[in-house]
């Protein structure tokens, strides 16, 4: 685990990793706030204690899961828009297994478009996965298919 990173998300030094402090360390890549759901979602997954934060032990296994979101994202957003529009969801939902009509396609897309211009932001195709219940992993890509570096730099504030 990154330590350097550990005690820059861990602002007040408790030990323990807050949705708050959780929030202000993740972007979605715009100036917009982190969704809060998306992180409350997250912190659940991974709290074992049932107390709504995360140990440094259990931080490193969420830590690794939203950067292999950030990669799976990053491989779907083929035009490197910085967002998923309709093709790009379909394309991912078709990978999770889904195989869905269009009009389906298109009220998950309005369901979690919090910017209502018809995509989906990073914090928010979490969200829409969780939901959909995609309990596997995030597909694996090969270093050097998705540019992981500077999504690194943009995920961490
Ligand atoms: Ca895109």
């Amino acid at each position: 685990m990154n330590f350097a990173l550990l005690s820059r998300v861990d602002q007040d030094r408790s030990g323990y990793i807050s949705a708050n402090e959780l929030q202000i360390a993740l972007s979605n890549g715009t100036w917009t706030p982190f969704n809060p759901e998306t992180v409350r979602l997250m912190i659940g997954m991974f709290d074992k204690q049932n107390q709504s934060t995360i140990s440094f032990e259990n931080f490193g296994a969420l830590w690794k899961y939203i950067t292999d979101w950030q990669n799976c994202f990053r491989s779907f957003d083929r035009d490197n828009s910085g967002n998923i529009n309709h093709e790009e969801l379909k394309t991912a939902l078709t990978t999770f297994g889904y195989r869905l009509p269009d009009e389906v396609i298109d009220i998950i897309m309005r369901s979690f478009d919090r910017l209502g211009n018809r995509t989906i932001l990073f914090d928010d195709f979490i969200q829409c996965s969780i939901k959909l219940h995609v309990s596997r992993k995030p597909p694996r890509f090969p270093p050097g298919t998705s540019s992981d570096i500077p999504y690194k730099r943009a995920v961490v504030s």
